[in-house]
């Protein structure tokens, strides 16, 4: 074996863990919005549509925000005749599937904003995935839905 050779094989097994960490894609984010709210409400949500790319599925374990005390992913489900939502534990996001925070069903339920939010400002907050990674996402606080792409 010469060296040029030797080399190679010292580069491909220090790329190999890479490889098979690559395959879990990050997540997309699209359309993300939170409802503008009268001065002082306790509680906003906020929405966006997820992809996910990758051959893998990838999991939201938790979001956070430093502009609310309290952030967390809710389901929306029929109990007897209410409406309900409550916390999820996680998020997954099968590969190549669009899962949509809409109104109506899952969202953002975002608790006590530390300042004043209005129409225009823009809002960070970051999905931490299941395997640790974060996705920091803009979110632009509206009156209504943005129109589809
Ligand atoms: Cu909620």
């Amino acid at each position: 074996m010469n060296v040029s050779k030797w080399m190679l094989g010292l580069v491909l097994a220090a790329l190999a863990p890479a490889a098979v960490q690559a395959q879990a894609a990050l997540l997309e984010f699209d359309q993300a919005w939170i409802r503008a709210a009268p001065p002082a409400t306790p509680v906003m949500a906020g929405y966006v549509s997820i992809r996910n790319p990758g051959l893998t599925e990838v999991s939201v374990a938790s979001v956070e925000s430093e502009t609310f005390a309290t952030t967390e992913l809710h389901e929306m489900r029929m109990v007897g005749q209410v409406m309900r939502m409550r916390p999820l534990r996680s998020l997954p996001v099968e590969p190549e599937m669009v899962v949509k925070l809409e109104p109506g069903g899952l969202h953002l339920m975002l608790m006590q904003p530390v300042r004043e939010l209005a129409v225009g400002d823009r809002v960070e907050v970051t999905f931490v995935l299941a395997d640790g990674r974060r996705q920091p996402v803009v979110f632009d606080v509206l009156a209504d839905a943005p129109l589809a792409p």
